[in-house]
């Protein structure tokens, strides 16, 4: 019900805005937002009608019923109008005459989507034309005091797109434009527009080419001076002590004797008494931080962040403030040759350690962007910290995500691989758009760069790959050699623009620490990332795209695998959201609209074959897929954890959806944790055991991220689906800090000891201090192939002293997969899609309280067919 939830949730904040005052919402001392009395309509046609913002034309035109729910059914196929036509916004606000008397009035915009002509009180104060930008005007001569109206023409991103497609008059690749589906043919334009690309549709999202208010708008009032920024980066911890430089940008209307005071949590830590003159100047504040409490990655420590607050004074008299939170922390990526200098490391160590990069790959968690709400951050990058995760890429086809999302970062201990947007595209070389590149570029570094959760910088998601200029023997089919030379040397210039000029740059001029990489994958200087290559990051798609079986996973191991993933349905109850029983059929028209692979429902069925019995019905087939999604990606996750520390990261593709799909998600639109979520906390734990099979052996391996030696015993069970226990040995083993370790090696055939291999599970455990700290159950066949047995689970209630309800289960045999739900709903629990063994107690507790136990059931593989 998240619609609801957020439709709810912007009603009673316009509500509570206009208790406290009408129109406008002070929200800092001179800064107030224009967030009120917004109406809307198609350029020049029609009435007016009430809209929100921030907010989109789409959601718009669906809260006052004009259009039905873009995500249900097939809707998205009549809303490709919407993109056509140009629309337009308008709304009035006072302006009360202490603020208006203000020596200097900016209009700020945080985020117009994405051509808009903006006039106050009929004046025309601005052209914007990239969303990603912060437009700043001067406004001080368009204001009047008490009422003044401002209205916001949004020109089609198409009608626009267009124009500059034919203007420039050569088609680039852009493989994720869905330009049919827009009606435009062939002509992908994409390119051309400064716009989130998954707007134009990707292999995972619909096609809604959105234009609106997406961000705040606010008004900034100040006289004499203000703090436009504050920067505060750590330069080095060397002895116990951060050496911390605190920039402040300071705008001026009025020179004269200023002082800067700079306060660590809210101590004095440096002053500067200067005089300054009229304009834009930076005064700079070091300082020494003993002893510092410093900002670590989830798992490896406390995420500490400090305050720091620069005031700035007019004559002793305190005229503006500003407060910064972020971390102490060094951070660097690390590329050192190899002793066999067959290669190059490629890890991040952070205050001098190396940590292994535990994640995933983010998107825009909804098309309509405005609708994403803390709540929502909050649900995920929860899920990524209690998935043992410590990364997400913020990948390059979507925003450069809001504030919120890397504050929760810097707070749960969670790093940022941040990309640039730019993906699986080549853009043009107009001067204009690479100014517009450079601006944007500028605008975020500049507002991102106190966040100590950004590890790097990226230059675009796969680019480099496709193109593939450093080696002509690869790249994707249908770009560099469609083209004449002339026309390939022109089209890399731009990249090389682009990717190796303007954004380095920009990095390097608005950050003092930050590394960055030109695109992912790569593997280095003049060198394309396969999958082979020892260097730099890589995206293996083998499976997947080139049917290679979920074990080749152990042979394609880089120094760091930013992106590999396998598909699967959302649960029933998701489906069921934006489909009528008559859709429920993989091939239905609706569940194809929902299913943006072309190959998706093709590779899914290919692989499900290869582990699982046929499905018996629909319902069946959307828990198998997500079975099977999280079987490959946990041999995935484990192949390269055990492999460490030559390879030093796994980001799957990816955490999460934008609208309701079948896609690599790991959680749904719904914020529902797919198998693969709960697989992927148990794989990324921090200290875990990993079996390996071969041929004829186990090889039992021990991953950890601790940064202590620690000692263990490894116990290892194997038993027949009845319990009964065939051999079991145990171990003491000495763990190794921040590495992984063949503890182990057993020979199957002493293992099951005459035994079949399809009857037999074997149970890998971990235990410290008597605790089991990992547990990994293997077996030697297929899913499809193991006799499993009708299951009788025994469900047992109770009460945990927190008031939580528990339900206990067991089973005299082996029961594969079970999977609970209530009221047909997945439910966030401590598991789920788990195996229960024969004989053992295995108990789940629920995250809401007071629930309706008749209403829990519970189903498992033996179930599907
Ligand atoms: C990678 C990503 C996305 C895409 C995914 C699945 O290439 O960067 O572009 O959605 O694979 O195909």
């Amino acid at each position: 019900m998240k619609r609801i939830t957020k439709k709810t949730i912007n009603i009673l904040i316009t509500f509570f805005i206009s208790i406290v005052m009408t129109n406008i919402n002070i929200n800092a001392l001179n800064k107030v937002e224009i967030n009120s009395d917004w109406q809307f309509r198609q350029s020049n046609i029609g009435e007016w009608l009430s809209a929100t913002v921030p907010g989109t034309v789409h959601t718009d035109l669906l809260h006052n019923q004009i259009i039905e729910d873009p995500y249900y059914r097939t809707n998205e196929k009549d809303l490709q109008w919407i993109d056509k036509v140009d629309w337009e916004y308008k709304t009035t606000f006072n302006l009360d005459e202490a603020l208006f008397n203000k020596q200097n009035i900016e209009i700020i915009f945080n985020g117009l989507d994405t051509y808009a002509d903006v006039y106050l009180n009929n004046s025309k104060i601005l052209s914007a034309d990239n969303m990603f930008r912060t437009w700043k005007v001067d406004a001080k001569q368009f204001l009047k005091s008490g009422k003044n109206e401002l209205h916001i023409v949004f020109h089609s991103p198409i009608t626009k797109g267009l124009e500059l497609y034919e203007k420039f008059g050569l088609p680039l690749p852009a493989n994720n434009d869905q330009s049919e589906n827009g009606g435009l043919g062939k002509n992908r334009v994409s390119v051309h527009t400064r716009k989130a690309g998954y707007h134009y549709g990707w292999d995972w999202g619909p096609r809604f080419v959105t234009s609106g208010i997406w961000r705040p708008i606010e008004i900034n009032a100040w006289d004499t001076a203000q703090i436009e920024d504050s920067y505060v980066v750590t330069q080095s911890i060397k002895d116990n002590t951060a050496q911390i430089a605190a920039t402040a940008t300071i705008n001026l209307s009025t020179e004269g004797n200023y002082k800067l005071i700079t306060k660590l949590n809210g101590k004095k830590v440096a002053e500067n008494d200067t005089v300054l003159q009229e304009g834009e100047q930076e005064i700079k504040s070091n300082f020494n931080i003993k002893n510092p409490k410093l900002w670590w990655p989830v798992g490896l420590g406390e995420a500490h962040l400090y305050t720091v607050t620069q005031e700035l004074y007019l004559n002793n008299t305190l005229i503006d403030t500003k407060e910064t939170k972020t971390g102490v922390r060094t951070a660097k990526l690390i590329q050192k040759e190899d002793a066999d200098k067959n290669g190059r490391s490629f890890y991040f160590e952070v205050n001098g350690i190396p940590v292994f990069g535990k994640g995933a790959n983010y998107i825009p968690n909804d098309l309509f962007l405005p609708r994403v709400t803390l709540e929502d951050y909050k649900t995920v990058i929860n899920s990524a910290v209690e998935s043992n995760m410590n990364m997400l890429r913020v990948w390059g086809g979507g925003i450069y995500e809001n504030d919120e999302f890397y504050e929760l970062c810097d707070e749960k201990g969670i790093m940022v691989w941040q990309d640039f947007m730019f993906a699986c595209s080549m853009y043009p070389d107009t001067p204009e758009l690479q100014e517009s590149i450079k601006q944007e570029a500028i605008d975020n570094v500049q507002r991102l760069r106190n966040h100590p959760s950004i590890v790097l910088w990226c230059g675009n998601n796969e680019i480099e790959v496709a193109w593939s200029e450093y080696d002509h023997t690869r790249g994707w089919g249908g770009w560099r050699k469609s083209y004449p030379r002339a026309q390939q040397n022109k089209i890399w210039a731009a990249y090389e623009t682009i990717f190796h000029d303007i954004l380095p740059k920009v990095v390097s001029a608005e950050t003092d620490a930050i590394d960055y990489w030109k695109s992912s994958p790569s593997a280095g200087p003049e060198q394309v990332a396969t999958d082979e290559t020892r260097s730099g990051d890589n995206h293996y798609w083998g499976v997947w795209h080139k049917q290679h079986p979920f074990s080749e996973f152990n042979k394609y191991i880089p120094r760091f695998m930013s992106e590999y993933g396998f598909q699967s349905f959302p649960e029933f109850s998701t489906v069921k959201k934006y489909t009528v029983p008559s859709d429920w059929d993989i091939e239905s028209e609706v569940m194809a609209a929902h299913q943006r692979s072309g190959i998706g429902n093709l590779r899914i069925k290919q692989y499900m074959e290869s582990h699982y019995k046929d499905p018996k019905d629909f319902e069946s087939f959307l828990y198998v897929s997500q079975l099977l999604q999280a079987k490959g990606i946990k041999e995935a996750i484990e192949a390269h954890r055990r492999n460490m520390p030559f390879c030093m990261g796994s980001l799957y593709w990816q955490m999460n959806d934008c609208w309701p799909v079948a896609s690599w998600s790991s959680m749904d639109y719904y914020n529902n944790w797919k198998a693969q979520q709960y697989m992927a906390k148990k794989a990324f734990e921090p200290i875990h055991v990993s079996p390996k099979v071969t041929d004829t052996k186990v090889e039992f391996y021990v991953v950890s991220d601790k940064l202590k030696t620690q000692k263990a015993v490894l116990k290892i069970t194997a038993m027949d689906f009845n319990g009964k226990i065939i051999s079991s040995t145990k171990n003491n083993i000495n763990i190794q800090p921040n590495t992984s370790t063949l503890h182990h090696t057993a020979e199957i055939a002493i293992l099951i000891k005459g035994h079949q291999k399809e009857e037999v599970v074997l149970l890998s455990e971990l235990i410290i201090k008597n605790k089991i700290v990992s547990e990994n159950i293997t077996y030697f066949f297929e899913p499809k192939d193991l006799k499993l047995v009708k299951p009788e689970i025994i469900k047992t209630f109770s009460i945990s002293k927190d008031g939580k309800t528990q339900l206990t289960l067991r089973s005299k045999t082996l029961v594969k997969d079970v999977f609970i739900t209530l009221n047909g709903t997945s439910l966030k629990l401590s598991d789920n899609y788990f195996d229960l063994l024969p004989n053992m107690d295995k108990t789940i507790s629920f995250e809401t309280l007071g629930i309706d136990k008749s209403k829990v059931e519970i189903t498992s593989l033996f179930d599907t067919y």
